[in-house]
């Protein structure tokens, strides 16, 4: 054994062994052994790990390491989400094609993985980016194509005029172009759509089957996403020249249906283009309702405004006429583009009528309530409690009441339905660096799917975007093709699909990642999914997590998978937080400094180059922007992997936010170096003695008994942390109490030393299982191979307690101590504790009560 604790040496001798016996790779054959597959969200490899990799990476290495000491045949796959955005900014800010930044960085953050010595199974290795893998992703597309789950149609982006390109949402900053700063403009073009929304139901009801599996929050928002309304389609008829027709608009709340005081209709809705053919103010604010960003958030956030488009309609109900308008805050893709505004209970009718003068009709009234039109309350929306007033027939109606009644006046101008807020899945983008959409546009059959035979369409790699459009468009080479239907001529699509697509399906891939003939192999996918242990970012709770699952039922009715859902458990691991440091600049931005540059003494801070203070800031997640993130490697490098991963699942549950910082690391890492002292010594005093290491139960002294209970119950709570509550900071702290009962155990005869040996061997392997370069170099010194560490199994004997220490209380004052046998009843109990010490002088008055707690505590209760 080394002398010192020399964590680069042991680190960099274990990770050899394991990569020169391929030690966590894993076939897809049966071994007899329990499958399980644990995954990480694999990462986008930008160049760097960060602390946040880190801290999920660490998260299912030990849980990957639990199972396989307990026998599992455990799979943990590794891969890159290699297509995206921050590939074609590098090549605009460095002039290197997208690819080779990006097989440049592979290379890097591999090395940083396997540094953190996590059991990766690298045969199963791949990068998106490469045609092995999208070959599927377009052939998948074909076959939905072909089912019709796959459609075209138009739809609004964000296009920037000066550029001549679409911005994806993040690109836009305050209504302009990240890159020319030229006002962005909404545009329709064509593109794809996946049919999501023909498994609303299913990805809503399976929500079910994952209860107590995924964390609540992340069901709720995905239940909140997928979003079903039951509501109602109301008619209005109006009239056009004498033509008659009817708008079509979508309620929730039809009980209010008397409280319509006008109809607003989405800018791109052809009631308000009939209006913008005649008056050019209405075309106008049409128009600029086109202009800025298309995220929804962002329109939610916007200033209501509108105008009045001239038109009325009729009301269903009472027959008077209602003012049509045009609002920017109704939103062409959702129910039919059009409401009815009841600005007395809707928030957003609300602010609009109060700013437009449009009248206000209370017709909901909730018991002690007075309504103020001046000033929106929260219950004018409460959906559960009101009945109806103002409403002629309705009035005195709950909310159920009323609509069933309005639906029989209604007849036909009422129909019931069912909405989603769920959009279908618009999956075009107009980008370079993704997988090619396999699609031809021909100019005399249109558009027209590659034959299969011809996949994969492959991307060209030597490419260097520079921002002004997709470069795709001005390469011959990839542009021009045949028709595969008329034999003409063609033009190849230039979209490429949303980045999305690449992580919706690479777990079932990793199940069979080589298989060149299909997407995914029945025996692979059989025996590894459903993924056991899925561990990654909440900022994926919505999208990644509903289209993968998407994914997985697509897959499944193709016959490519088996089971419902893709990923049987889910942790979603807080972020990590660093503190901030800043001076405020004259034009009121900030510099930040890192916490290297700061000096801190008694809470005031200063930067070491001037001396001079700085701002002590909140507490944020790490990031460059802040200069707050603290770089993986160079902790690595000054403290060793296995300190690092002890450390970043001590501090903190997995499931809550990590805050860091660089002193506390001093903990862990001193307690692996107690570790490997004690061991040491251990090993020196075994020496002689190796052969006759056998306990003999029957003559164990009163500390060896001890040390055995101790060590025995942090076995069995470990294993229930580890197993069952997905508690992985509990068991540090476990590991460092039971070395202490260690370090100051006494040897005095060989039946204490078998009894420590014991001891040193459990907290050995659980200890591998967080810190796996130490934990087995150390075992190995005693001769286990590293290959078969098992989790030590945990001996009932050991867990009965001999006896148990009680304390006694009278009048609710600790009087005593005593130590019993287990498992007395409480009359001889309540016998011995009268007995004990101390305590009977206080007993002279009557016993009232006499209370007992098992294995704490007896108390009386005396009169006088
Ligand atoms: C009248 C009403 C009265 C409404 C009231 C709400 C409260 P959820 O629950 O999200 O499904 N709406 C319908 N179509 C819309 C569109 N295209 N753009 C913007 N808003 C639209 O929302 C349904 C409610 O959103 C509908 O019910 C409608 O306003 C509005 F006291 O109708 B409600
Ligand atoms: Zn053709």
């Amino acid at each position: 054994m080394l002398q010192d604790y020399d964590f680069s040496a042991i680190e960099q001798s274990q990770q050899d062994k394991w990569q020169a016996d391929n030690r966590y790779q894993t076939n897809n054959l049966d071994n007899g052994k329990p499958a399980r597959y644990m995954l990480s969200m694999f990462p986008y490899p930008s160049g760097k790990l960060h602390m946040g990799h880190v801290r999920n990476y660490a998260i299912t290495d030990v849980l990957s390491r639990y199972y396989r000491q307990k026998g599992h045949d455990v799979m943990q796959p590794m891969g890159w989400d290699a297509f995206g955005l921050p590939a074609e900014n590098a090549a605009i800010a460095h002039g290197v094609a997208p690819a080779k930044w990006t097989f440049a960085n592979i290379d890097n953050m591999r090395e940083q993985l396997k540094s953190l010595g996590l059991s990766i199974d690298w045969s199963r290795e791949f990068a998106t980016c490469t045609p092995d893998y999208y070959k599927w992703e377009q052939w998948l597309f074909l076959q939905l194509y072909k089912k019709g789950l796959v459609y075209k149609k138009l739809a609004t982006v964000n296009w920037d005029p000066v550029d001549n390109t679409v911005l994806a949402n993040e690109q836009v900053v305050d209504g302009r172009g990240w890159r020319s700063g030229a006002i962005v403009e909404k545009r329709d073009i064509p593109m794809y759509y996946y049919k999501i929304t023909e498994y609303a139901d299913e990805l809503l009801a399976d929500l079910k089957t994952l209860e107590g599996k995924w964390p609540k929050q992340v069901l709720s928002m995905q239940q909140n996403w997928i979003g079903k309304s039951h509501g109602m389609e109301l008619s209005f008829k109006y009239e056009i020249d004498g033509q008659a027709d009817e708008l079509t608009v979508f309620t929730t709340r039809p009980d209010t249906v008397m409280g319509v005081t006008y109809l607003a209709v989405a800018a791109e809705h052809p009631l308000a283009q009939h209006a913008a053919r005649t008056n050019e103010a209405i075309a106008e604010f049409c128009a600029q309702c086109k202009q800025g960003s298309v995220a929804e958030a962002d329109l939610a956030k916007a200033e209501k405004v509108g105008m009045d488009t001239g038109l009325v309609a009729v009301h269903p109900i009472t027959g008077q006429s209602v003012p049509v308008w045009v609002a920017n805050y109704v939103l062409m893709s959702y129910g039919s583009g059009a409401v009815m505004a009841v600005p007395a209970h809707d928030e957003r009718d609300f602010e609009f009528a109060n700013k437009y003068g449009l009248p206000i009709r209370q017709v909901i009234d909730i018991k002690g309530q007075s309504y103020d039109k001046n000033a929106w309350q929260e219950w004018y929306a409460d959906k559960e409690n009101g009945v109806c007033i103002n409403s002629g027939e309705l009035d005195g109606l709950n909310k159920d009441d009323a609509i069933a009644k309005i639906a029989t006046l209604l007849g036909d101008k009422g129909k019931i339905t069912t909405q989603y807020r769920l959009r279908d899945w618009g999956v075009s983008r107009q980008r370079y660096w993704g997988c090619p959409i396999p699609m031809i546009n021909c100019t005399y059959c249109g558009t027209v799917p590659v034959d299969e035979a011809d996949l994969p369409v492959i991307l060209p790699t030597d490419v260097v975007p520079d921002g002004r459009g997709n470069p795709l468009k001005n390469m011959p080479e990839f542009l021009e093709c045949t028709c595969p239907k008329c034999g003409q001529p063609a033009e190849r699509e230039t979209d490429t699909f949303d980045t999305f697509m690449e992580s919706s399906w690479y777990a079932q891939r990793f199940t069979t990642p080589n298989d060149d003939t299909q997407m995914v192999g029945r025996v692979g996918a059989d025996k590894w999914l459903s993924v056991d242990q899925y561990v990654g970012g909440v900022e994926h709770a919505v999208l990644h997590l509903l289209y993968a699952r998407f994914f997985h039922k697509v897959m499944r009715d193709e016959g490519l998978v088996g089971g419902d859902e893709p990923f049987a458990n889910l942790l979603a691991q807080g972020m990590v937080l660093a503190g901030t440091y800043y001076r405020e600049n004259t034009d009121g931005s900030k510099t930040y400094y890192f916490p290297h540059e700061v000096a801190i003494d008694n809470g005031k801070a200063t930067l070491i180059a001037d001396g001079k203070p700085v701002v002590v800031g909140k507490i944020e997640k790490m990031s460059k922007s802040k200069n707050n993130g603290v770089d993986p490697q160079t902790i690595i490098n000054e403290y060793g992997a296995d300190t690092v991963r002890l450390y970043t699942l001590f501090t903190a549950p997995a499931d809550q936010t990590l805050e860091w910082s660089d002193s506390a690391l001093k903990g862990p890492h001193n307690f692996v170096k107690k570790v490997w002292r004690i061991v040491g010594e251990h090993l020196t005093a075994i020496n002689n003695h190796t052969a006759d290491l056998i306990i003999d139960k029957t003559a164990l002294s009163k500390s060896a008994k001890e040390l055995r209970h101790k060590t025995h119950k942090t076995i069995a709570k470990i294993d229930i942390s580890l197993g069952e509550h997905l508690a992985l900071n509990t068991p540090v702290s476990a590991l460092m109490e039971l070395t202490n009962e260690l370090s100051a155990f006494e040897i005095k005869d060989i039946n204490d030393l078998a009894v420590k040996h014991e001891t040193v061997i459990a907290l050995l392997s659980m200890l591998a299982l967080y810190a796996p370069h130490v934990g087995e170099y150390l075992l190995e010194q005693f001769g286990f191979d590293s290959r078969n560490i098992t989790f030590p199994i945990v001996d009932e004997d050991a867990l009965v307690n001999d006896s148990v220490k009680m304390v006694v209380q009278v009048n609710g004052k600790v009087r005593g101590q005593m130590e019993v046998g287990p498992d007395l009843d409480n009359d001889t109990l309540i016998n011995l504790a009268k007995e004990v010490e101390g305590v009977s002088k206080f007993l002279t008055g009557e016993i009232k009560k006499a209370i007992v707690v098992p294995n704490k505590l007896v108390s009386f209760v005396v009169a006088g």
